[in-house]
């Protein structure tokens, strides 16, 4: 069985185990509290040495990072890869911006806001994550108010790796009040078979 190193609350983590869970493929799930220090303990360091959650770790030793090289593994084969060469490009174009232009943002600006203790520091970047994270959302409305699914006909790996932390944009204090088509998106996608929200523990 796969073992899921995870952190409460972290959008990444949740991305591997929301899959596992459509995937209905069983795993041990394995916390490691970020706010205590434990990802750069020594011991956590062995297991993965960027110091970061999640980590998916097989039963003969082999770990990966990255939650969405992660996904990629877990969802080989399956429909939440398209197989057209071309949408599966498309699929990583909504991958790799998620991590350089929706994650820095909108899951940083959460993890100050719901996560940490706002300092004077924090504060004075929070106008320059909001206009960046707003502008992340933008990008994403477009979209969505012309298909119900980010590439293609259905969902694939992009709507979970998008869904991670736009669902929760509320507790990054983002409104989301002018995002119509992304929450009929996050409706559909709570909707789909095997779905299991941000809170749920195996
Ligand atoms: N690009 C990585 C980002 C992973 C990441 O930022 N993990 C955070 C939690 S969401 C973490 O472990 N932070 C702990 C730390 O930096 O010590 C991924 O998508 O997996």
């Amino acid at each position: 069985m796969y073992r899921v190193y995870d952190s409460d609350g972290s959008g990444n983590g949740y991305k591997v185990w929301l899959l596992l869970n459509f995937l209905r493929k069983p795993y041990k799930w394995v916390g490691v509290d970020i706010l205590a220090g434990e990802t750069k303990s020594p011991d956590f360091l062995k297991i993965n040495p960027v110091g970061k959650i999640p980590v998916l770790e097989f039963e003969d030793g082999r770990r990966l990072i990255e939650s969405n090289a992660i996904m990629t593994f877990l969802a080989d084969g399956t429909d939440w890869i398209p197989s057209d060469p071309f949408q599966k490009a498309q699929m990583f174009s909504w991958m790799f911006w998620e991590q350089y232009s929706h994650e820095p943002n909108v899951a940083v600006l959460r993890f100050w806001h719901h996560y940490l203790e706002m300092t004077p520091e924090l504060k004075a970047q929070v106008p320059e994550k909001e206009k960046k994270a707003y502008a992340a959302l933008d990008i994403m409305e477009m979209q969505l108010s012309h298909t119900d699914w980010l590439v293609g006909d259905g969902p694939t790996l992009a709507d979970i790796a998008l869904y991670a932390y736009t669902h929760v944009a509320e507790e990054a204090e983002l409104d989301m009040s002018d995002y119509p088509a992304i929450r009929a998106w996050i409706g559909r996608f709570a909707a789909l078979p095997g779905y299991v929200p941000i809170t749920f523990r195996p």
